[in-house]
């Protein structure tokens, strides 16, 4: 069983935005969560394109992009242009979500939809089909360091059922700790967004966390 260890870019030091990215990236970092907001889909503005355009200058990993945006169609064309592989839309957002995840994918991303702890499966069941990740949201979205819902692990364990019959990858975002990790990875999340629950603002060198994480889940999932 393979997972995916992916930096949520938001919480990186930007003073020193190119050290972040190659020590993640040498680090064993997997993906580079990109959080991108526009202060109206929620109260907060992420990651800009300028920094991402930083992000994929330094690193050769795929970079996934969470778009917590009104309409996010009209951000796509420039998201070519800056290095994105994975595209993240929020269907509440958008007027006619399937068509947004066709073009996506016809652009040449993988397409997602991410999904909010407000937002019931059954609001989104049709998008399945359209989609090759699922982003579940285990937080209120717009900041790092919130707290945990608790129903989210639950919604989470629903759409690992729901991505066998519809092929898709369910990614774990917010409040992701070790012990989420370790309970979830063997049941078959595929990435996990790792921020200030797990990675940054810690005593250890983020080597040394993903090194640690790696063995642990390894061991969980059967030693690979
Ligand atoms: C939140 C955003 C996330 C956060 C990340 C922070 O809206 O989508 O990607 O940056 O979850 O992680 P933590 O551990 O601080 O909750
Ligand atoms: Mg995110």
């Amino acid at each position: 069983m393979s997972y995916e260890l992916c930096a949520s870019m938001m919480c990186a030091d930007f003073s020193y935005l190119e050290r972040e990215v190659k020590i993640l990236d040498a680090a064993g970092i997997d993906v580079f969560h990109i959080d991108i907001m526009d202060g109206r889909f929620v109260d907060n503005f992420g990651v800009g394109y300028q920094d991402m355009k930083v992000i994929r200058k330094f690193t050769n990993k795929p970079l996934e992009v969470h778009l917590m945006v009104k309409n996010p169609w009209n951000y796509l064309e420039t998201l070519q242009h800056v290095g994105a592989n994975i595209i993240y839309i929020h269907p509440e957002a958008d007027l006619d979500p399937a068509t947004t995840l066709e073009r996506i994918r016809k652009m040449g991303f993988a397409p997602g939809i991410a999904i909010n702890p407000g937002t019931s499966l059954a609001y989104v069941d049709n998008l399945f089909h359209w989609v090759d990740r699922v982003l579940a949201l285990c937080v209120n979205p717009g900041h790092a360091g919130r707290q945990y819902v608790p129903y989210a692990g639950k919604k989470v364990e629903q759409l690992l059922e729901l991505g066998k019959e519809f092929n898709f990858d369910v990614v774990w975002d917010g409040a992701c700790n070790m012990d989420k990790i370790e309970k979830y990875a063997p049941l078959g999340v595929k990435g996990f967004v790792l921020g200030t629950s797990v990675l940054f603002g810690k005593n250890q060198s983020y080597a040394e966390i993903i090194q640690n994480l790696k063995s642990k889940v390894d061991k969980l999932c059967g030693g690979i």
